[in-house]
């Protein structure tokens, strides 16, 4: 008999799920079998190494020990318990989850230990959340962080595959004079273009969604609720790729020097931090990369005990589809699949 696990790859046709196929077999995660999984319109179709996508159904979802999802929040919400309910432990890749009580919200490299308590679903966490908390916890551990001012520049692919198809486009209609059509993805059109307007605007509220994300899901991976966050989430024309810009307070004296140092020691971090050579983390560079890539690292001169951080990743590969892999891998090694607490 064949060993490893059976998985499920929820959303296995989207941007995220196709990178989370490729990292799964690329690392060798023990897999006997992968199954990959979307929406009723893609079912039967056969994807890079000869894969068949299958509808979800009470009955395909027999038999898995491990599912993954990358299907928005509303397929989160309906089939991870049920999934669970059928005796698999789940990675969830949407928000749908993440800010509930009996579901560890994880960072591969910043509180694996939380996946001791998980109860079948497993929440990665958003994007530009993820590249900030990787860079942030060996800050954190040594100085303790009291507040953070964060202004993200996002990239296009955070909002799907129309969307860079939609920025292609009308940067193509700017360059050859004809008329630009209009919007769809966003409010306002991006090329040459940056929109204060990364997430949804709900009702009542003067943060994006993923403004709010960025505060909620930062303290909860920290693990402390005390940790202050300001956040501006803007989308810029970049197809892959988020750059971030944190000010980050500690609560005792750190210097750019001994952040270098502790970053450099750090799992899953780059620092290219020299500016005289023009050498700091770019979004083309980090593209197709996993780590999370740090420069820029600065004393603020208008405060006693505060640096300045330029943080840059992959939205689609640490931001998503690395760490909900990495995800698989630390469960896999604390003997958590298929073990869950009843
Ligand atoms: P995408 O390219 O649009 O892919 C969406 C995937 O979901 C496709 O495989 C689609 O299947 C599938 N799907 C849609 N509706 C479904 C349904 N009712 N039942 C089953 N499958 C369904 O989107 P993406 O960029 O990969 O993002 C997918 C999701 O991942 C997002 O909605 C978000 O929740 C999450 N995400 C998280 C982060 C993060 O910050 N960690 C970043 C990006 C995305 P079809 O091809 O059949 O339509
Ligand atoms: O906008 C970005 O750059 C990241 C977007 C993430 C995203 C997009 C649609 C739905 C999410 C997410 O992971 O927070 C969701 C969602 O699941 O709410």
């Amino acid at each position: 008999m064949s060993t490893g696990y059976r998985v499920a790859v929820v959303g296995a046709t989207g941007q995220v799920g196709s990178v989370m196929l490729d990292l799964l077999r690329r690392r060798g995660f023990p897999t006997r079998e992968i199954v990959p999984f979307a929406s009723e319109r893609s079912a039967g179709r056969e994807l890079e190494g000869g894969l068949v996508v299958r509808p979800l159904t009470d009955e395909t979802i027999e038999g898995f020990d491990l599912a993954i999802f990358s299907a928005g929040g509303s397929t989160s919400g309906e089939w991870a318990p049920r999934f669970v309910e059928a005796g698999a432990v789940v990675v969830d890749n949407s928000s749908r989850w993440r800010m509930h009580d009996d579901v560890p919200l994880v960072v591969s490299e910043v509180n694996p230990e939380a996946l001791d308590d998980h109860r079948g679903i497993i929440a990665n966490p958003n994007c530009s959340t993820m590249q900030m908390v990787v860079a942030l916890k060996p800050l954190h551990d040594e100085a303790g962080i009291e507040r953070l001012v964060v202004s993200t520049y996002q990239a296009v692919s955070g909002t799907g595959k129309a969307a860079v198809d939609e920025l292609l486009a009308e940067s193509r209609a700017v360059l050859a004079g004809d008329e630009i059509p209009a919007p769809r993805s966003y409010k306002h059109r991006i090329a040459f273009n940056a929109l204060p307007h990364a997430g949804n605007f709900a009702d009542g509220d003067d943060h994006t969604d993923e403004e709010r994300k960025l505060m909620n899901e930062t303290r909860k991976i920290l693990g402390d609720s005390a940790i202050r966050v300001s956040a501006t989430c803007v989308r810029v024309p970049v197809v892959t790729g988020h750059s971030e810009s944190v000010n980050v307070e500690t609560r005792s004296p750190l210097t750019p020097e001994r952040a270098r140092e502790l970053l450099r020691a750090a799992p899953g971090v780059t620092v290219v931090d020299d500016p005289a050579a023009a050498a700091y983390p770019l979004a083309i560079d980090a593209a197709g990369k996993d780590d999370v890539f740090v420069g820029r690292i600065r004393r603020d001169p208008s405060h006693v005990s505060a640096l300045d951080l330029w943080i840059v990743s992959d939205n689609l590969r640490k931001g998503a589809a690395t760490n909900a892999v990495q995800l698989a891998e630390r469960l896999h090694e604390r003997g958590l699949i298929g073990a869950r607490i009843a």
